[in-house]
């Protein structure tokens, strides 16, 4: 039984990846920060099948007992200050993890479990102000946030550890994915949740940023097993993953709010304390290269994604007011 350890577990795309792995045959072993609370809302379906352990980025020793111990053949490092706005105001805290926490994981698989294959959650974020539409692998890194800066060190001292050690470590430039696990500041989230509560009758307005942003937003579930198919190639190489379709802000809201037959400009509004010091303002993937090599293709349309989660939120929404 293969081992995997999954830094960043207790989030979106870590509750997904363990899901999968497990349907895989895989032994999971979940990596934990300590927390005055227990942050385990998405995993707690699995905590029975799943080992979590406690270490932080922040702390080289705390990922070298863990390696030391699991042996882990597989390392999937999702943990990051995720979140964009956030990393405006707590730039070096960004940088501390997202940057700086990738170098002490891979030092880490480096001293004690070199043989183990590494995966990097790098970002569609680092093509920013974009250089190229659509983008691939060979297009420039231009970020526009302190969190897309962080993630381009993270990009490339993972490819620098695998040139200079001949490490299996690959990057993921993942373009945006959701579902009904996303954190409720995630714009998709914000929307869905908003748009449950609204035809709830618990809010009457939705106060958003901009509505002309354009993202490539695709199903956490099929990114997941992009994660794991990078791992199992003969050669590590980074892939781009995202869907190649583009919308802005505003579709999202009418494919939302018409889900539930209402019409989002009576209840939106834009908000400036929802804008950013910079934008990027349209990333749009050419996944061509994991379609070819790794055989990947998103199987969640659009649409379909923004009705889950619509549907997941009026479901949770009702649940906890008949109560
Ligand atoms: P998320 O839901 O915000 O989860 C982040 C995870 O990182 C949480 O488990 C969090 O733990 C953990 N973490 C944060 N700081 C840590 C530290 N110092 N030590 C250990 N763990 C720490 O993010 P996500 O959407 O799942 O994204 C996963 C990864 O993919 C991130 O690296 C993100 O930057 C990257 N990414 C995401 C997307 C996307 O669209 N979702 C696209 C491209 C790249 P707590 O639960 O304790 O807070
Ligand atoms: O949902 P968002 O906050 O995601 P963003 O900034 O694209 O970052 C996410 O995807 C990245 C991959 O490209 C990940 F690396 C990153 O970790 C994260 O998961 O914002 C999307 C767009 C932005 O252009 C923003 O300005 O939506 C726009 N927006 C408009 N109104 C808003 C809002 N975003 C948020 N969060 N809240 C709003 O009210």
């Amino acid at each position: 039984m293969p081992t995997a350890l999954v830094t960043g577990i207790t989030g979106q795309d870590g509750s997904y990846l363990a899901e999968f792995l497990l349907g895989k045959g895989y032994e999971v072993i979940g990596l934990v920060r300590r927390t005055s609370r227990l942050t385990y809302d998405r995993i707690q379906h699995l905590v029975d099948r799943i080992e979590l352990v406690q270490a932080d980025l922040h702390d080289l020793g705390s990922l070298m007992d863990v390696l030391n111990k699991y042996a882990p053949d597989e390392i999937y490092n999702l943990a990051a200050q995720s979140f964009v706005p956030a990393s405006w105001s707590q730039p070096i805290l960004t940088g501390e993890v997202n940057a700086l926490g990738v170098v002490r994981m891979l030092e880490a698989m480096r001293l004690v479990r070199p043989q183990a294959r590494f995966y990097q959650a790098s970002s569609s974020e680092m093509f920013g102000k974009v250089r190229e539409v659509p983008q691939k692998e060979t297009t420039p890194f231009y970020p526009r946030s302190p969190y897309a800066v962080a993630k381009v060190y993270g990009h490339w001292i993972t490819v620098n550890y695998r040139e200079s050690y001949n490490l299996f470590a690959v990057s993921g430039i993942l373009f945006n994915h959701e579902s009904p696990r996303r954190g409720l500041e995630f714009v998709t989230r914000k929307v869905t949740n908003g748009v449950a509560k609204i035809k709830l009758g618990l809010a009457d307005e939705l106060r958003l940023g901009n509505l002309e942003a354009k993202r490539d937003w695709g199903y956490t579930g099929d990114y997941v097993r992009a994660m794991w198919l990078m791992l199992q190639q003969d050669e590590p190489e980074d892939f781009v993953i995202g869907t190649g379709e583009t919308h802005s802000v505003r579709e999202l809201c009418e494919v939302a709010f018409s889900h539930v037959g209402l019409d989002y400009r009576d209840y939106v509004k834009q908000d400036p304390r929802f804008f950013r010091p910079a934008e990027v303002d349209i990333l749009v993937a050419d996944a061509s290269k994991a379609r070819e090599k790794l055989g990947w293709e998103p199987r969640v349309t659009f649409e379909e994604l923004i009705h889950m989660m619509v549907d997941a939120d009026l479901e949770r929404l009702e649940r906890k007011y008949k109560q």
